[in-house]
């Protein structure tokens, strides 16, 4: 599996050749939300995939040929098809592979893990407001009252579920959509906005118990350094920790 080790691609780099065949494409970045979805869902399937770096602050031109803005994750095949946006990568790559389903077959449960997504849709910008608030040596308090107000839903979910997951007792799509802004929670030093919500604490244990978000852990001084540099608009911060 690819490992994604990569220096971010910058404006004036060639853009890669074709994707060869029995492989897939993910445009990424290392320390993306979005794009650590996406690698968690070619991780869970087992996909054979490689990993295009690219540098977000200085984005190579031929890039807005993958994405009309320049955002990341992108998915290209062999046959130069393009998917973004990382819930429909994810479905994409679901249905397109075969192996273990991470979306249930059952219509209701499909409908319902979606609809549960659509209430986790404030966390991803709450999250990110705390982390630039903290960084910047601004108040946050109405923030993260805010988040835990949307991590008390998730709560009652769980709790009302009496499972372990959100899908139930395995893990599925809903956790690994979830995940990556779970992860950060330490990192952007908001750990405590799930002090009061215990059932999503355990799940947050059971899913650093699954083998696909071990895999893709990332190293928590690592990603402090990411953030040191990005917040200085240091131009090699998507590089941090890279030796070559
Ligand atoms: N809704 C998109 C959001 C993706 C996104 O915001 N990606 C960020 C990186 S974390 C990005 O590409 N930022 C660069 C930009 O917007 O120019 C998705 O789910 O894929």
């Amino acid at each position: 599996m690819a490992v994604d080790v990569t220096r971010a691609l910058a404006k004036g780099s060639v853009p890669p050749g074709p994707v060869p065949e029995g492989l897939i494409r993910i445009y990424s970045m290392r320390f993306c939300p979005y794009a650590h979805r996406t690698r968690l869902v070619l991780w869970a399937k087992g996909i054979r995939h490689e990993v295009i770096n690219i540098n977000l602050r200085n984005k190579p031109e031929w890039y807005y040929t993958k994405h009309p803005f320049g955002q990341i994750p992108v998915l290209e095949n062999s046959k130069c098809q393009l998917i973004y946006e990382s819930v429909i990568a994810c479905e994409y790559l679901d249905d397109a592979y075969p192996g273990r389903k991470l979306y249930p077959y059952d219509p209701y449960e499909r409908a319902r893990q979606k609809m549960l997504l659509e209430l986790f849709y404030k966390v991803p910008h709450l999250t990110k407001e705390c982390l630039v608030a903290l960084r910047c040596g601004k108040e946050c308090g109405d923030l993260k009252l805010a988040l835990r107000e949307e991590f008390c839903n998730l709560e009652e979910i769980l709790s009302y579920q009496n499972t372990i997951f959100f899908g139930g007792d395995c893990i599925s799509m809903i956790d690994y959509l979830f995940w990556p802004w779970f992860e950060r929670l330490d990192v952007y030093g908001i750990a405590d906005c799930v002090n009061h919500t215990p059932a999503l604490r355990l799940w947050i244990s059971a899913m650093k118990q699954d083998p696909t978000v071990c895999a893709l852990l990332i190293d928590k001084n690592m990603f402090l350094g990411f953030l040191n540099l990005y917040f200085q608009n240091h131009p090699d911060a998507f590089d941090y920790g890279l030796s070559c």
